[in-house]
């Protein structure tokens, strides 16, 4: 065995040579890695006793793609282009052999070798996507030319993983290999290969797919609107789409010109920037600096719920569908019914649209036992408390739970804004006490805010993050603060969205440029969705405030088919003259002197207090990092992830310019708009939020 570089080996096998890379985590793709490559193909190409040559890689895959912290820094070392022309082009068949996962720019060269073997777990992909940019090394020329342009457009706007049995099937992999015994299977390829006098088989060549769908541009228009929601805002799938266009239309060469030229547009661009930020912030955001990684970890078998409606059914969903027996409580027999019919009605809505069998409908709900005795989560190993959201309840079912859960389980409350601090002194074991905070709709929402309290162990917020990871959460450590991170940075918004319709915009004004902006809707439109009249009531109502003259009017939203907005029997939404009127009324009774708002104001006043509140979070620790406020905002609001969160979005914006308007809001309208003193250090110092 020779030593090409620190990251790979070559071994002479015979007739057959054995590249090997081993640069972990991933064997991505970085400049000793492409180093390795290149030279090690040589080594192998140059050797005459060599007839044929295996890329095979130690650990736990293949080329997982570029190395993604090379991005935005000056080129170092062979390019990759030097690498696979070597393979390419090289005198001797190259087999890839893939276990893992094959992904980008692993994937690519997989394509440039001239045959492709993979364990049967394996997987393969281009999932430049997802980090707003396309294959660049040549995925989208060659890709179209195996699978066909159709499977390609999906494949390269999607960035999903494909199973290896399906590659096979696509022709993406020419051979099996028993699992576990890659080496073994390639080598026996390879002489396959050789034995036959196999031609070297070039990819670039192939171009009956390719040359099929020309002059069919339909192909294009129908896939482009069949997405056109799922991809608005993104301008990588339409990149992706350009490059599958020119492989069908143009010689190969060309083809890879197109790829160039707009690779390296989204490489240099902002949304590319925002969306490999999000990549490391999914990474980091597990990552708990004061909580030592070997704390125990607490064993969860059986979970309790309390609470059988909306919230606690959608939480139970999570640990159903990942096979945790769960024990839902609830006061009265019908209340309990009613939870554990909708529980039914929606995975049977699932099997119906084929996510899952009827048999997995009855296994998850084998798993549900519904209870009116609390006395029933004696033996659980973490209860979540989902009921009304008032203080004196959830300190009453804490004391009762003190008394009845065994020692050692977490006790959880699901309460959006009540301070656990406080729900924590009903028990004897605060440190047993932490917030799981679901989104709704909790079995849908990705978005976990794990609430650490003043006295919660870290025994109790280690597994509580590792749970959360085993129901397919994403989870944010955060702190104890009214709205936590999440509703505390809407807060500002809504208050700012409220204003500004008062001021001068109409809700559907606030509504476009918001959306525009990239979220999936604005605050009018969602008020309408949720219910105008959550946590109002007839009798208490003072007809004070906008949305109590509406609820009294029975605008409550789009149930009522009326709220900021009229609705049709679709639920399509038509700005109201009704409500227009009725915001001028109102404002005139209040003397409001109306003026015109323009977008731009709209959009900085509802975004830029949210930033300004992020870092008054970040000052007051109750979130770990500003990357951590991102993922919130991302996976619990639809925060466009091209934007990167509301943080990163700061930085793009430039914090100097971010505090210039808030200084500028401040001095007209108050102190709503103080600055943060973080924000005024961020740019004393010259830093970013993304430094905190
Ligand atoms: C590309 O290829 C462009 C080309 O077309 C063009 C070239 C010209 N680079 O996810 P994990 C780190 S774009 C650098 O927790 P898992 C990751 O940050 C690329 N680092 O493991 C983490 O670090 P840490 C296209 C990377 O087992 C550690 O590895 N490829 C890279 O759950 C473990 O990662 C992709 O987009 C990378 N490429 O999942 C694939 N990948 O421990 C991206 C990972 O310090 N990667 N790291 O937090 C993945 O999807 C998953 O990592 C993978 C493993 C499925 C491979």
């Amino acid at each position: 065995m020779t030593a090409i570089n620190d990251v790979t080996t070559l071994e002479i096998d015979g007739e057959i040579a054995v590249v090997t890379l081993n640069s972990p985590p991933v064997n991505a793709l970085s400049a000793p890695v492409r180093e390795g490559i290149t030279n090690g193909v040589k080594a192998a190409i140059d050797n005459d006793a060599v007839k044929a040559i295996v890329l095979i890689c130690e650990g736990k895959t293949f080329i997982a793609g570029a190395d993604i912290t090379e991005f935005g820094k000056a080129p170092k070392g062979p390019s990759l282009f030097d690498a696979l022309q070597m393979i390419e082009f090289g005198t001797k068949p190259v087999v890839a052999a893939i276990h893992g996962t094959a992904l980008g720019g692993g994937l690519e060269v997989a394509l440039t070798c001239h045959y492709r073997v993979a364990v049967p777990s394996a997987k393969c992909g281009l999932p430049e996507v997802k980090l707003g940019l396309l294959p660049g090394a040549g995925g989208t020329q060659r890709l179209p030319r195996i699978v066909g342009p159709e499977k390609a457009l999906d494949m390269v706007t999607s960035g999903s993983h494909v199973g290896a049995k399906q590659c096979l099937e696509m022709g993406l992999v020419d051979e099996l290999a028993e699992e576990g015994k890659l080496r073994e299977g390639a080598v026996a390829f390879a002489k396959k290969v050789v034995a036959e006098k196999r031609p070297l088989k070039k990819v670039r060549d192939l171009n009956d797919k390719v040359e099929a769908a020309r002059g069919k541009p339909e192909i294009f228009e129908n896939f482009r609107k069949a997405n056109a929601r799922k991809f608005r805002g993104f301008l990588a799938p339409e990149y992706n789409i350009q490059c599958i266009e020119a492989a069908v239309n143009l010689p190969f060469e060309e083809g890879i010109k197109v790829e160039q030229k707009l690779f390296r547009e989204l490489v240099t661009g902002t949304q590319s920037a925002a969306q490999r930020h999000v990549f490391f912030a999914e990474r980091q955001v597990w990552k708990l600096p004061d909580v030592p990684a070997d704390t125990a970890i607490i064993p969860v078998k059986k979970v309790g719920i309390i609470g059988a409606g909306t919230m606690g059914g959608g939480i139970a969903m999570n640990f159903l569908n990942t096979g945790f027996p769960v024990t839902i409580v609830e006061t009265k027999q019908d209340a309990l019914d009613r939870g554990i019919a909708t529980i039914r009605r929606n995975y049977e809505n699932s099997a119906k649209k084929g996510r899952f069998s009827m048999e997995e409908v009855e296994k998850r709900m084998g798993l549900l036992t519904g209870s009116l005795d609390m006395n029933d989560l004696a033996d659980c190993d973490l209860v979540i408390e989902a009921v009304f959201e008032n203080m004196d309840i959830k300190k009453d079912v804490f004391g009762k739970l003190d008394k009845i859960v065994k020692q050692g389980a977490i006790l959880a409350t699901n309460t959006s804004a009540l301070n656990i601090d406080e729900i924590a002194t009903a028990v004897k074991r605060p440190e047993a006490v932490i917030g799981l905070h679901f989104f709704s709709p909790a079995n849908v929402m990705r978005l976990l805010e794990v609430v650490r309290a003043d006295k919660t162990s870290n025994e109790v917020i280690a597994t509580s993050m590792q749970i959360a990871k085993k129901i397919g959460k994403i989870a944010a450590l955060v702190g104890v603060c009214p709205g936590f991170v999440g509703n505390r940075i809407l807060a500002q918004r809504q208050r700012e969205a409220q204003k500004l319709i008062m001021e001068g915009a109409m809700p559907w004004d606030v509504d476009r440029v918001l959306y525009d902006f990239g979220l999936p809707m604005g605050p009018f439109a969602m008020s309408d969705l949720a219910g105008l009249d959550i946590g109002w009531s007839k009798e208490k109502s003072k007809g004070e405030t906008l949305r109590d003259r509406l609820c009294e009017m029975d605008r409550r939203g789009q149930k009522t088919g009326a709220g900021y907005y009229d609705y049709d029997e679709h639920r399509n939404a038509k700005p109201s003259p009704v409500v227009e009127k009725m915001i001028l009324d109102y404002a005139a009774e209040k003397g409001i002197n109306r003026r015109t708002i323009s977008d731009d104001e709209i959009l900085e006043r509802c975004i830029y207090p949210m930033i300004n509140e992020g870092a008054k979070i970040l000052e007051e620790g109750k979130a770990i990092r500003s990357s951590d406020i991102d993922i919130v905002w991302i996976n619990g609001y639809g925060f466009p992830v091209y934007r990167g969160g509301p943080m990163f979005y700061g930085d793009t914006v430039g914090a100097d310019k971010v505090l210039a308007k808030m200084k500028e809001f401040q001095a007209k309208m108050g102190d709503d708009f103080k600055p943060a003193a973080l924000l005024e250090k961020i740019v004393a110092e010259g830093k970013k939020f993304g430094d905190y």
